[in-house]
């Protein structure tokens, strides 16, 4: 069945939902864009998720045409015309039409539109055994060049991340910043566990926030487990207890084996099993309806 899309207003099938070979969203990567989950009825982390596209357009200067209440209608209605309860959204706003110069003031409007499908990112039999993952030699994006912050259609450093992995057989890739600290994975923020804490890369390693990171802070936090914000190498990823990636298309993943180096005993740990499940919970409760 075809989809319905929101483009600019309109909820139009998938065959008609297209753009404009100017839009400089394609010409430039030039716009931001949200991956957002719907399970159980529920939008979750929606406001986080407006919040994030609204400060990612900011900082690129793009005036969104719609209000924040007005966008996260667009992704409840677009949920509810495609009949999904659990659902993959993907919410783009690009700098819309210009000409073929680069300069941003040339396009008078951005696209908006608004996708809601599914996604797996990694076969099931990955989240109970773990992934195997390596570090590559491309660097994570200089945060005072193209600020990883911003959650934009640039994702060519990423890509060349993934492109590393896909050419090493492994399904995902392990990004360090320019300083040489472990950053994030090409779309999911890395955690390990050691003595007991929960340790993340801080936002100055040059990294996107997640949403499901801040998400598994917050829920260790509520469980009185300690949780630091720090830089860390890959010495710290090899001799840790566990290590696990979050995004809102991976959701929690496992991770047993980085560069060849097998992490503890090379199974799920029980801190990562812990978080998973409270994070599972949280989804049946957490985020607006979609049909009330
Ligand atoms: N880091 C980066 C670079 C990301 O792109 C995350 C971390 C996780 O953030 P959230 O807020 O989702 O917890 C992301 C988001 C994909 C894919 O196909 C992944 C993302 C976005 C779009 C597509 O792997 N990750």
């Amino acid at each position: 069945m075809s989809l319905k899309i929101y483009l600019d207003g309109n909820f139009v099938p998938e065959e008609n939902a297209v753009v404009s070979v100017f839009d400089h969203g394609l010409l430039y990567g030039d716009g931001v864009f949200e991956g957002i989950r719907a399970y159980h009825n529920r939008v979750f982390k929606m406001e986080e998720h407006i919040e994030r596209f609204y400060e990612s357009a900011k900082t690129l200067t793009m005036e969104l045409p719609i209000s924040e209440e007005e966008m996260t209608e667009v992704v409840l209605e677009t949920c509810r015309r495609n009949d999904l309860r659990d659902a993959y959204i993907r919410l783009v706003a690009t700098r819309g039409k210009g000409d073929l110069g680069l300069d941003p003031k040339k396009c008078p409007r951005p696209t908006v539109f608004c996708i809601a499908a599914s996604i797996q990112l990694y076969p099931d039999e990955l989240y109970t055994k773990g992934l195997e993952v390596i570090t590559v030699a491309t660097r994570r994006n200089l945060g005072e060049a193209c600020n990883p912050r911003v959650k934009s259609l640039n994702y060519l450093n990423n890509i060349y991340g993934k492109i590393e992995a896909n050419l090493a057989g492994v399904p995902e890739a392990i990004m360090l910043n320019q300083e040489g600290y472990v950053a994030e994975a090409t779309g999911d923020n890395i955690f390990l566990v050691k003595k007991g804490k929960l340790i993340t890369p801080p936002i100055h390693a040059g990294i996107l926030e997640g949403i499901t990171r801040n998400c598994v802070m917050d829920l260790a936090r509520e469980k009185g487990i300690p949780v630091e914000e720090k830089m860390f190498t890959r010495h710290d990823i090899f001799n840790a207890e566990e290590c696990f990636l979050t995004g809102t298309a991976a959701e929690l993943i496992p991770v047993v084996k980085v560069d060849g180096r097998t992490i503890a005993d090379g199974k799920p740990g029980q801190m990562t099993w812990k978080l998973i499940d409270a994070f599972r919970e949280l989804t049946k409760v957490d985020g607006p309806q979609i049909f009330k």
